[in-house]
């Protein structure tokens, strides 16, 4: 297992097929488990994920989520050979269905989301990765926009997610080219947060997802609703948006512990309220 001891079904209790989803104080990790056909989406898949997000949103107890692959590739994209995405299919639907909820789910879920990139990210596959709050990925890792070899456009957020992340010039370039980027490459161009040693990954993931399950939540809900409307924004309208969020912050029970901890010179134990 990727994650090391001490992970289980725990109190989700569920078992899916295409997925695994297990928690472990304050962490919900999301596994997508199709290796033989390198995690790619079916339409059972999409409906696990979109079960297990919705449990994890509402899971107090669960203060972070790991996005992860199992085997050697993080998730190729739609699986191709479904017959659902055979020519002359209605793709938007199949967008406005599967994808795009995916995606809005994790954009909009009101705890940190990390992506642990454990090998390839192809297609809509690369894209989940790149909504995510934190991306880390292994060195062997690749994220392609592979849309364009198929005659596609990139989706599940990728002609938004590009540009702004590493500009129009690398964002164009990947999306027409359909050329690997390579994890140290991702880090180097500001695509994802960090790259690290495969037999690195996990270790770092969890103990980056274990620190952020003690931090507060609340607030942590709040940065990314600013950061990510900051980008639609102007700098007035960011302005106000930060003056009723703060409001929102500072009257949460981690303000209140945060600040005390802090004149009593003292590590807080925040409870995510
Ligand atoms: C796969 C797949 C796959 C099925 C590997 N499907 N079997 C939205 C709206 C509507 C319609 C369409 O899609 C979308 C969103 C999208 O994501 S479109 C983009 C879909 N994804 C791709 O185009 C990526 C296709 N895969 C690849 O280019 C390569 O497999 C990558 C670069 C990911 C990995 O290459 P390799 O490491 O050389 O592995 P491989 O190609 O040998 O794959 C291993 C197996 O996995 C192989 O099966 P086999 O039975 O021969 O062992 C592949 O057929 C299968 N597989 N991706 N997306």
């Amino acid at each position: 297992m990727l994650t090391g001891a001490g992970y289980g079904h725990g109190k989700y209790g569920m078992s899916f097929k295409t997925i695994r989803l297990e928690n472990e104080a304050g962490v919900a990790l999301i596994t997508l488990d199709r290796p033989e056909k390198l995690n790619s989406f079916t339409a059972e898949m999409h409906r696990e994920l979109g079960s297990a997000l919705e449990q994890v949103a509402g899971d107090a107890e669960a203060r972070v989520l790991v996005l992860t692959g199992s085997g050697r590739a993080f998730c190729a994209g739609q699986d191709l050979s479904e017959d659902s995405v055979a020519p002359g299919g209605d793709f938007g639907r199949i967008l406005e269905e599967r994808y795009n909820p995916m995606i809005r789910a994790i954009r909009g879920l009101k705890k940190p989301v990390i992506a642990a990139v454990n090998g390839v990210a192809a297609g809509a596959g690369a894209n989940l990765a790149l909504a995510a709050d934190i991306t880390l990925a292994a060195r062997s890792a690749n994220f392609i926009q592979a849309f364009s070899k198929v005659g596609l456009i990139p989706d599940s957020g990728g002609t938004y997610f590009l540009p702004r992340q590493i500009g129009r010039a690398r964002a164009m370039g990947l999306a027409l080219l359909g050329e690997p980027v390579s994890g140290e490459q991702a880090e180097a161009w500001g695509l994802i947060w960090k790259c690290v040693d495969d037999d690195r990954l996990m270790d770092e993931v969890m103990s980056l997802a274990r620190r952020l399950a003690e931090g507060p939540t609340k607030a942590f809900a709040l940065i990314k609703q600013a950061i990510n409307s900051a980008e639609a924004h102007s700098l007035d309208q960011q302005l106000d948006l930060e003056r009723d969020l703060q409001r929102v912050a500072g009257a949460s029970d981690d303000y209140r512990e945060g600040m005390r901890a802090f004149l009593e010179k003292r590590a807080p134990h925040f409870t995510g309220r």
